[in-house]
């Protein structure tokens, strides 16, 4: 039976090649979507599309297209709660944080409505008369987006938003793991008003329809690509966009620290290392990976730790009270069970008795979940990890952190610094002195003082510097960079050639410039 695999100008293509299915992870069994993933044609026919709505949208002006992102800031608050439930159910965060995760596309519409009435240029004095410079921000053109499943309305808010505002026409390939939620998506988006052809949608796995997407890029098709996944992949499309001499943006994985100073307010960062390691079962990019303790403090803060690890609550997402629920999709959770086959080594202490995989026969305490069919994982806490292990330096996407201990600051900073990765960290100290040198040498793109690693706001520049990323940031103004070229405009009204640097008529010094005698 043919299933949805693109939405293309207003038409919905159908196919039987390569099915998927989008299953609820608390309970798999409940088939949320079935979807078939877009092939190359049906890639180059979204590109195509984009391309002839373009003229039309970048023409329409900026305040106009920014009423149709108000409309759907509207429309998205009125659906706030179902959406919310959807997310909950295909990818399992629990749903204080799935109407969180749909809030951060309110905030992000709200923010860029009002750059709709700005999106300002300069007017800039020219150095000769009866001529003007001016610059104008233009749009870039067709933009492709490949966007993950952890964050399946905040995130492809962060990029559509102000691509659409800027005038750029859209296609999307979303996560395989939440083509429904991303179906909803552009439902609502159709809905406030977006001209057909302007945002397209085309559904299908990486390996599928989002290679094909970006082989598109040598064939001219693309102008801009946005990506939100893993280093491996992101590094592949850099390669690709930058023999097309292109710059896309890339908010790739990270190995984020949290340093806990002696003087810390440590109830504070109890909860904030909680928070971090196992909020979204430890599948957000900013969540915690490496804990790194001063070692007067470890002893005590990792039994603290473990007491209050051991009463989390895990399971049904859609209860109030849960503290995370299932993975993504069972392919995360068997990715979690691989790294812990994978990445032990014989010096590490697991200070967490169960891990791996929550089963019926192996439950957890505080559990209220269906066990036998949902991807559920235990928290593991890891210690005694060294510097140069591969846990140290690998991303582990999952409920999972490591412990590490350090005498001086020097050394906390340079074990934050030191896996290759750079998108969030955090310290938590009273010491002025500490969390001065922490925010000044730490090489991550973000930095919470006394707060978690993760939970960025929507004006607040987010992305990460080396395996994070490649400097391109999401949220807030300087977002509009990336989705506008600068154009420079000189008019010459004085009806003759004026040549620059040549016709200037500066004036010269009434005397020679020599040294003064005083
Ligand atoms: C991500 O995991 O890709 O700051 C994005 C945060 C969230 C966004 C995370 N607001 O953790």
């Amino acid at each position: 039976m043919k299933a949805l695999s693109a939405l293309i100008g207003g038409r919905k293509i159908e196919s039987n090649e390569d099915i998927f299915e989008s299953l609820n992870p608390a309970d798999l069994r409940d088939v949320v979507g079935r979807y078939a993933s877009a092939n190359k044609k049906s890639c180059r026919e979204a590109c195509e599309t984009a391309r002839e709505a373009l003229a039309g949208w970048s023409a329409t002006p900026a305040p106009v297209r920014a009423s149709v992102l108000h409309n759907f800031a509207q429309l998205i608050e009125k659906n706030k709660v179902a959406l919310a439930q959807l997310v909950t159910r295909e990818m399992g965060k629990p749903i204080r944080e799935a109407l969180g995760d749909v809030q951060e596309a309110i905030d992000t519409c709200l923010f860029f409505v009002s750059e709709g009435r700005r999106l300002y240029g300069h007017t800039i004095p020219s150095e000769m008369p009866l001529k003007e410079l001016f610059t104008y921000r233009r749009p870039v053109g067709v933009f492709a987006c490949i966007t993950a499943g952890n964050f399946p309305v905040a995130v492809p808010s962060w990029y559509f938003i102000p691509a659409l505002l800027c005038g750029n026409t859209c296609v999307w390939k979303p996560s395989e793991d939440t083509p429904e939620t991303s179906h909803a998506f552009f439902k609502l988006l159709t809905a406030a008003g977006v001209p057909r052809g302007v945002f397209n949608v085309v559904f299908g796995t990486g390996t599928v329809t989002g290679a094909a997407l970006i082989d598109l890029v040598d064939e001219g098709l693309i102008d801009k690509v946005g990506f939100t996944g893993s280093t491996e992949v992101g590094r592949r499309i850099g390669e690709i966009c930058g023999r097309n001499l292109q710059t896309p943006c890339l908010e790739l994985g990270g190995k984020n620290p949290l340093v806990v100073a002696p003087d810390a307010n440590i109830e504070a960062a109890l909860h904030g290392t909680i928070w971090a390691a196992f909020g979204t079962a430890g599948q957000r990019c900013t969540s915690l990976g490496n804990l790194i303790l001063h070692e007067s403090i470890k002893k005590k803060f990792v039994e603290q730790l473990i007491e209050k690890v051991t009463s989390l609550k895990i399971g049904e997402p859609k209860s109030d009270d849960i503290f995370y629920g299932p993975m993504i999709s069972e392919k995360f959770l068997k990715s979690h069970e691989a790294n812990l086959a994978k990445l032990l080594e014989k010096h590490h202490n697991i200070l967490t008795i169960q891990n791996g995989r929550i089963t019926k026969s192996n439950g957890w305490r505080e559990f209220s979940g269906d066990a036998e069919h949902g991807c559920y994982a235990f928290p593991t806490i890891i210690d005694n990890i060294q510097a140069t292990d591969e846990i140290y330096r690998t991303e582990t996407f999952g409920p999972l952190i490591n412990v590490m201990t350090y005498e001086t600051i020097d050394e906390a900073i340079s074990l934050a610094n030191g896996t290759g990765y750079g998108l969030s960290s955090a310290i938590y100290t009273q010491n002025i002195e500490f969390a001065y040198r922490f925010k000044t040498e730490i090489k991550a793109g973000m930095t919470s003082i006394n707060n978690s690693t993760t939970g960025a706001e929507a004006h607040l520049p987010f992305g990460g510097n080396g395996k994070s990323g490649n400097g391109s940031r999401q949220s807030g103004i300087w977002v509009l960079d990336q989705f506008t070229r600068w154009q420079s405009v000189n008019w010459d009204v004085s009806g003759k050639l004026q040549l620059a640097q040549m016709d200037t008529g500066y004036i010269s010094p009434s005397e020679t410039i020599l040294p003064y005698q005083f």
